[in-house]
């Protein structure tokens, strides 16, 4: 698999699955193609941008003249399909842009990548689609898709789309479903580069309903790591799950970062839920390490401290990523919620 389609490569995950594959496999070229929203940065992939082995591509995956144009002239292998609208307060208060990338955009490059004929076609998806589980249980690939929010509901149509172009034209396509990512370079609107970053400037920490919330935290090259043993060794028709086995309580999690950060526990505020809140995540990650031979190899004790140092270490990045638009946004989620101070 010499030339890899990657969509949303200027964001969280698919930045790091970018500098992986260049990384660790010399003859790789990686087009990456990203309509650079509020959560796209070029500056995430500033250290590959003079490689030879990398393209950069602005444009819409919900563009169907621009994918099918993109895809006939690029002759690439293998599409990888990160790119989407990522952040479930967001789909709460707007799920038109939901429905617009994560569906309509998998359709269009499921359409496109069919048309010019790719070796692979991989759906980077959630745990989330298979909705909540209660203290006890995992999810396996086995478990019926309940999604509860409009971010998992857009992300559960756009892999039932997925799932059909296997069983209806015979596409190799592959869905994987990773739980709860943190790690360098994502967006400080989810909770871990949230908090890291409010407690660093002596901000509240919203901590919404009574913080017992249940996330199953995975390092972001793990997930990286298990997206390419997928695309590389997996079976068309095949979900893979991957988690962490780092199930934690978000209220565990929050003075866990307190502590690490050495800021006091009287930052942590709680705050009105969020509507439809899933109580827990866990992943049964049996059949990833079976078939594709992949196992988190990152404990989360020390990625929360890299992570940690790894903010630290780059506070024009986070400023930059925090002015603008990202402003508005954070009046609007949390104006009410923290009062004056948000
Ligand atoms: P992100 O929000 O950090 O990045 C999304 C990227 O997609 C951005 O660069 C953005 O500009 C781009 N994008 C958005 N709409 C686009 C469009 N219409 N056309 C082209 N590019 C577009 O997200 P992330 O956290 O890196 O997540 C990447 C993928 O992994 C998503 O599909 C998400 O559902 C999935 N996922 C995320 C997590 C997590 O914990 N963050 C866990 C499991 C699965
Ligand atoms: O301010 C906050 N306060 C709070 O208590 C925020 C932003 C979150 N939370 C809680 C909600 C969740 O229980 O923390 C937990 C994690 O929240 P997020 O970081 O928003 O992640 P989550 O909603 O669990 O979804 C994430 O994991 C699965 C990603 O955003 C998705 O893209 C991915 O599919």
């Amino acid at each position: 698999m010499k030339k890899i389609l990657v969509t949303g490569g200027c964001g969280f995950i698919g930045s790091n699955f970018i500098r992986l594959q260049l990384d660790a496999y010399p003859d790789v070229e990686i087009v990456n193609v990203d309509a650079l929203t509020y959560a796209g940065n070029p500056e995430n992939l500033a250290d590959i941008d003079s490689d030879s082995r990398y393209r950069f591509e602005k444009g819409d995956i919900a563009d169907p003249d621009f994918i099918e144009d993109l895809l006939a002239t690029s002759n690439v292998d293998a599409v990888v399909n990160f790119a989407a609208e990522s952040h479930v307060d967001r789909s709460i208060l707007d799920s038109g842009p939901f429905v617009q990338t994560n569906i309509v955009g998998t359709q269009v490059m499921l359409d496109a990548a069919r048309k010019v004929g790719v070796e692979r076609y991989l759906q980077v998806s959630t745990d989330e689609v298979y909705g909540t589980l209660g203290k006890e249980g995992f999810f396996t690939e086995e478990t019926p898709l309940a999604p509860n929010s409009p971010y998992s509901a857009s992300k559960a149509a756009a892999d039932m789309l997925v799932r059909s172009y296997f069983h209806t034209h015979k596409f190799p396509v592959i869905i994987t479903r990773c739980s709860n990512n943190y790690g360098p370079y994502q967006f400080p609107e989810k909770l871990i580069p949230l908090f890291i970053s409010n407690a660093l400037n002596d901000q509240s920490l919203p901590v919404y309903g009574k913080g017992d919330n249940v996330r199953d935290w995975i390092h972001v090259m793990d997930h990286a790591r298990g997206v390419d043993a997928a695309l590389r060794k997996g079976v068309p028709g095949e979900v893979y799950n991957f988690g962490g086995h780092g199930e934690l309580q978000n209220l565990e999690l929050t003075k866990k970062l307190l502590d690490a950060l050495d800021k006091p526990h009287s930052l942590i505020k709680y705050v009105e839920d969020r509507a439809g809140h899933d109580f827990r995540y866990a992943i049964d990650t049996a059949k990833a390490e079976r078939e594709l031979g992949w196992a988190p190899q990152v404990d989360f004790e020390t990625g929360l401290r890299d992570t940690i140092d790894w903010y630290l270490g780059n506070p024009v990045w986070v400023e930059r990523v925090k002015s603008g638009a990202y402003r508005d946004y954070y009046e609007t989620q949390y104006g009410n919620r923290l009062g004056a101070e948000a």
